[in-house]
């Protein structure tokens, strides 16, 4: 009979084995897809045209990747410095800002999440964020970023909401975090007793918003800064709860919520496991990366640069929390050929006939409009086509416009109504009567007799 001691060794070197040999078999493939999501966001970095928007995920998410082409990620360092020069990141110096629609009012800044975003980005990219050059001026853009904070914290105490969302005020905190400053125990505090009042994950992005959340959290629960000790359990608790809420979203086939919210929550439950927030029962990720990696080769994270930039750190099952461990010594130098043998894009198909759909603006707060049209498109538009098919049949009723994000045009105006984020109103994109597109203007696809609504409405 085998002594206890040498059963275990065996067993042991069975699981090493075995271990081994799954490990050995996927990432073949894996860094294949990796290989090719990477040269998708090089590609992107390329101003196209004028809608053309400097996005820091991107770099993030380049600048944590393995393998790098590191003559394009300078270029796409410069034009972000270019971008982040160009913002009102100071009452006292305002940005020139050419768009009528993007003019930040008076006294209104960059958002805290934008430049939270900006400053891992730099960091990512070993530049001192603390003392920066940014043209003329020496800037502290982590001193910015606390006070960008600090206007969210004290929104939250007149107003009961942040100036912007929940997710730029975790991104703002989590980048204070990541980079080592100090937060400010207040701003944690009403972070974590909003953290705990989220039950059931309903509302628009109430799960994007968990995950920063909970990126935020694990990194302030893994400092020696939380002050009072009281504060300390409260972030525990506010932690284990949001990890909590995201494990019970888990769908059969690793989804958690829909196939963008789960690259975040991959992200914030692995931050969450690191900093000894019980995930028990979860596999690592394991069945959501699966997950994520077909979703990416089937394309359908393509067509957005934001979206990809947000997968790639799952896809490589790393975090945010890792950016100050980039050092920009040594890095691979080696993504030269911008062609891959890997296409992450859906099989186009090759006939188009006329498919008609009804377009629907209305105005859900004021009640001044409720107008319908039929266009007719060709199969395969996205909703964009169908705004502007329906603007070039009456240009009175259907005006639109957009204006760049990360993901694409984003809807700012129908009919001449404009949505006001300070006011937190939106045009929501409605699949008739009420059901949410899960995608924007440019990524929806749709289909023969559909109705699709946009409608003014507040988050
Ligand atoms: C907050 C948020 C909103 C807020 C934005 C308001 C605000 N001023 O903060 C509101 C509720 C208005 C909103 C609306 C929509 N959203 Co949204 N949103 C988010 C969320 C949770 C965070 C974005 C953010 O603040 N990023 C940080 C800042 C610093 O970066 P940013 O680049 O400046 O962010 C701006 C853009 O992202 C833009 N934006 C927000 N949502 C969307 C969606 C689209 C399609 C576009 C083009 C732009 C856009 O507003 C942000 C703030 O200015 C993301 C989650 C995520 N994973 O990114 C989803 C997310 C981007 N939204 C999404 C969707 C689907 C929508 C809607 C289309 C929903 C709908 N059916 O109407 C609409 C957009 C319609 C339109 N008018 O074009 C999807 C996009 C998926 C995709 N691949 O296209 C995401 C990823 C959520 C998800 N998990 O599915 N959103």
């Amino acid at each position: 009979m085998a002594r206890p001691g040498h059963a275990l060794a065996l067993l042991l070197v069975a699981v090493a084995v075995l271990l081994h040999s799954s490990v050995a078999a996927a990432p073949a493939n894996e860094s294949a897809v990796v290989l090719a999501v990477v040269k998708v966001l090089l590609n992107s970095t390329r101003p196209s045209d004028e809608s053309f928007l400097v996005d820091p995920t991107v770099l993030c998410a380049l600048r944590l990747a393995p393998v790098h082409n590191l003559r394009m990620e300078r270029s796409f360092l410069k034009q972000l410095l270019a971008r982040l020069a160009d913002l009102h990141l100071d009452r006292s110096c305002p940005g020139q800002v050419t768009d009528p629609d993007e003019r930040p009012r008076r006294g209104e800044a960059v958002p805290s999440g934008l430049l939270a975003l900006m400053v891992l980005a730099l960091r990512a990219s070993c530049l001192p964020v603390e003392a920066m050059r940014l043209g003329w001026v020496h800037v502290d853009l982590l001193g910015i970023l606390d006070q960008r904070l600090d206007e969210e914290r004290r929104s939250v105490a007149l107003a009961g909401r942040p100036l912007t969302t929940y997710y730029q005020y975790a991104l703002a905190t989590q980048a204070l975090c990541i980079l080592n400053a100090s937060v400010d125990p207040d701003a944690v505090e009403k972070l974590a007793s909003w953290a705990l009042l989220q039950g059931s994950g309903d509302g628009p992005h109430s799960l994007d918003e968990a995950s920063q959340a909970l990126v935020a959290l694990s990194c302030l629960k893994g400092t020696p800064l939380l002050r009072p000790p009281t504060l300390a359990t409260a972030v525990a608790a506010a932690a284990q709860s949001l990890a909590s809420l995201l494990l019970g979203q888990r769908s059969g086939n690793g989804a958690i919520g829909n196939i963008y919210s789960t690259a975040l929550a991959v992200q914030a439950l692995q931050a969450a496991q690191g900093s000894g927030v019980n995930v028990s029962g979860w596999d690592g990720g394991n069945a959501s990366r699966t997950f994520l990696f077909a979703a990416a080769v089937a394309g359908e994270f393509t067509a957005s640069p934001g979206a990809l930039a947000q997968l790639l750190p799952t896809l490589l099952g790393t975090t945010y929390l890792a950016v100050p461990r980039i050092t920009c010594v040594g890095d691979d130098d080696s993504v030269h050929d911008l062609h891959s043998e890997l296409t992450l894009s859906p099989p186009a198909g090759n006939s188009s006939w006329p498919i008609g759909v009804t377009y629907q603006a209305t105005d859900g707060l004021g009640h001044t409009f409720d107008n319908s049209v039929h266009v007719t498109v060709p199969s395969g538009s996205n909703l964009l086509r169908v705004l502007e098919a329906a603007q070039a049949q009456n240009a009175l009723q259907f005006s639109f416009k957009t204006k760049p994000s990360s993901f694409g045009p984003y809807l700012v105006q129908v009919n001449g109504l404009v949505a006001d984020s300070a006011l937190h109103q939106y045009w929501q994109l409605l699949d008739a009567p009420s059901t949410p597109l899960d995608k924007g203007l440019r990524d929806y696809i749709v289909s023969d007799g559909q109705h699709l609504i946009a409608n003014l409405t507040t988050w």
